[in-house]
């Protein structure tokens, strides 16, 4: 064990036995609990070590207890490479053909432990289904929406007018059908959200996933090699660790304002679950920021720096040597890195918005000797 795996523990341990101060605050935000917790520790924590000066300056604010992931029905930590690449099929023409079956519900999910949050969800996660299909490909969705309000999907893609989820062009009532049809172009990492008014208010439900387009190899001859890195199961991309993150917020009072902030929903579910990293081996997140309320959101990265690919668009990075990245809402883009010359350990992550990481958005990646 780690120094830092050990202060860690420490530190989530001890965060456990806080657990009225949080829990007794019921919706209120975790800023306002934490004073409550600092004063009680005092009382509850004698007989153990005194904790490290620094330890207060980053990680020692978290969540207590464990959300219920089977009763949400997703887990944070498998949706950060459970790709949805659609049930495929070959056209009379010979293209690819990707099919999927989407279902818009409402449904209940626990965003913090004991934190009960009314979602509207496409196939009953938040976020929706990370949907990922080929440069080229022709993308089927027919949609459902079992939910009590209208819905849509808006694809941010190329596609014709009538298929984009708006009024009048795939936005259905509920019990209604819709089948949207288009191409996957252009390559890139893009999102997918619902499109009915108000708007903000069907995004911030919950309504919002990844699309994520990869380029094809065959098109891209001048950095071939790059796209193939890029294209998902080839043995170059297997090389990669890639994990999609989805920058999303919760306004737990409906106030306008967000009480819970995270990527893949759950409040510092990767504090608590740190991400585990081969160091030998390239990381290439998929970032999608869909924030509502709040105009910008960032990831800013510990000891190390990245390349970053705004959209994704690119074969080339469009920032290189960054440790930092703003994206305003439903911005999208690609971070490539790798721990190769570091020592193993636990490597923060986090908005450099303080108050996101504190109410949740902020996490580790355990570092670690090549994993078999
Ligand atoms: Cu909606």
């Amino acid at each position: 064990m780690t120094d830092t795996t050990a202060w860690l523990q420490g530190q989530l341990s001890r965060r456990a036995v806080l657990a009225g101060g949080v829990v007794a605050a019921g919706g209120a935000t975790l800023g306002a609990a934490s004073g409550q917790a600092d004063h009680s520790q005092h009382a509850t924590d004698a007989g153990t070590p005194a904790p490290n000066a620094h330890s207060g300056a980053h990680g020692a604010m978290v969540t207590v207890g464990e959300v219920d992931s089977a009763g949400n029905g997703f887990d944070p930590t498998d949706m950060l490479t459970d790709w949805d690449t659609g049930t495929v099929s070959t056209l009379p023409d010979g293209r690819r053909l990707r099919s999927w079956e989407i279902t818009a519900e409402d449904k209940e999910i626990e965003i913090a432990p004991g934190v009960m949050f009314p979602a509207w969800t496409y196939n009953g996660r938040v976020p929706g289904p990370a949907f990922r299909a080929t440069e080229g490909d022709r993308l089927r969705f027919t949609f459902r929406n079992y939910g009590s309000h209208p819905h849509s999907m808006h694809f941010h893609g190329i596609h014709a007018a009538r298929m984009d989820g708006v009024p009048g062009a795939g936005l259905i009532g509920p019990g209604e059908e819709f089948v949207y049809e288009f191409d996957a172009r252009p390559f890139g990492c893009h999102l997918y959200h619902c499109h009915a008014l108000p708007l903000k208010r069907h995004l911030h439900k919950g309504m919002y996933g990844a699309f994520v387009v990869d380029p094809d190899p065959a098109l891209h001859p001048e950095h071939a090699d790059i796209a193939r890195s890029r294209l998902l199961g080839s043995p170059e991309n297997r090389e990669w660790q890639e994990l999609v993150m989805v920058m999303n917020a919760f306004d737990t009072n409906f106030d306008g304002e967000n009480e819970f902030y995270a990527a893949n929903t759950i409040a510092h579910c990767f504090m608590k679950a740190p991400i585990r990293i081969a160091r030998s081996r390239p990381v290439r997140i998929y970032l999608v920021n869909v924030v509502e309320f709040d105009p910008i959101n960032s990831f800013h990265l510990h000891g190390n720096f990245f390349d970053y690919f705004d959209q994704g668009t690119t074969l080339t990075p469009t920032l290189r040597t960054v440790d930092l990245i703003t994206q305003c809402q439903a911005q999208r883009g690609i971070l490539e890195f790798t721990y190769r010359d570091h020592e193993p350990g636990l490597y923060m992550f986090h908005p450099h918005q303080s108050e996101f990481t504190e109410l949740g958005w902020v996490g580790m990646f355990d570092v670690t000797e090549d994993m078999a």
